[in-house]
């Protein structure tokens, strides 16, 4: 059987697909402000699969509509659970470009919302600056639909694509996710720290939280806290885990 054969039998018998999940915290307080929710496939006969494995074969074919159905149905049903346990806990779900060309999107997303009992607000929609770039008028109109709708969206890898910067003039955004490379290259480059800096003053502006990916030591955290930067996600607080396993933490760290 072929790898898109097999996520589609998977997609239909509603097993195999898993969401880890990795919180983003507060920078200065480790407090968690929300919960990435990253795809993993768990292989009968392949092994554990992360998304670098399967998800752009995916992107390219017409799976793509159901695919992103399930893990928003995953995510909110996850969120709505965790609601009804008193924790009202911000949801983050990674887009592929191409959801933004499906003018269903946005009904799809606010019947899963009503399912799943979760305001709009605490769905955060990651997108990336590849989609950005290849705006058009199918994209603008998704784009509408999702902000009419009152989820938030989240601009992914900032920095590294190219026509961000004119996209944000356009569509307001409510988060700016700095690209890890950034992060990982602070210490030794003062152009990195430059360009950190920068976002963190343009999110000010814009009205949009700043969320650092990829930190990893004690250092990078407090070169962002100085930074300005307010929040953080990586290794350094956690690891992306079992949607069980990040129940008491969410508590604990509360
Ligand atoms: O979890 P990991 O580091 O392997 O994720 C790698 C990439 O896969 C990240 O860029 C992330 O945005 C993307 N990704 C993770 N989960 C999903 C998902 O559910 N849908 C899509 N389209 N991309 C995802
Ligand atoms: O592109 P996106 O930001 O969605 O990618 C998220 C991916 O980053 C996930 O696959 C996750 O496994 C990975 N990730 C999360 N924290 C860290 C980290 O501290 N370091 C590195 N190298 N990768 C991380
Ligand atoms: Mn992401
Ligand atoms: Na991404």
């Amino acid at each position: 059987l072929s790898l898109l054969a097999e996520m589609r039998a998977a997609l239909a018998a509603d097993d195999q697909l898993v969401l880890d999940m990795q919180p983003a915290v507060d920078l200065a307080t480790g407090v968690p402000t929300g919960v990435e929710a990253l795809i993993r496939w768990e292989h009968p006969r392949r092994g554990l699969l992360t998304p670098g494995d399967f998800v752009r074969a995916v992107e390219e074919s017409e799976l793509l509509a159901r695919f992103t159905g399930y893990v928003l149905d995953q995510a909110l049903a996850t969120a709505g659970e965790w609601r009804a346990q008193g924790l009202d806990v911000p949801i983050s779900v990674n887009l592929s470009a191409r959801n933004l060309l499906d003018p269903r999107l946005p009904g799809e997303v606010g019947a899963l919302l009503r399912r799943h009992h979760v305001p709009p607000h605490l769905l955060v929609l990651e997108i990336t600056e590849t989609v950005a770039m290849s705006r058009t008028g199918a994209v603008d109109e998704v784009i509408d639909g999702l902000r009419e709708l009152g989820v938030q969206l989240s601009l992914d890898d900032f920095g590294t694509g190219f026509s961000s910067l004119s996209f944000i003039t356009r569509i307001p955004v409510d988060e700016l996710k700095v690209d890890r490379s950034f992060v990982r290259d602070m210490a030794g480059s003062t152009r990195a720290t430059a360009v950190i800096r920068a976002t963190v003053e343009l999110g000010r502006r814009i009205n949009a939280r700043v969320v650092a990916e990829g930190v990893e030591t004690a250092d990078q955290r407090a070169a962002l806290v100085s930074l300005g930067c307010d929040s953080g996600q990586g290794y350094h607080f956690c690891r992306p885990v079992r949607r069980d396993k990040i129940v008491p933490l969410l508590r604990t760290l509360r």
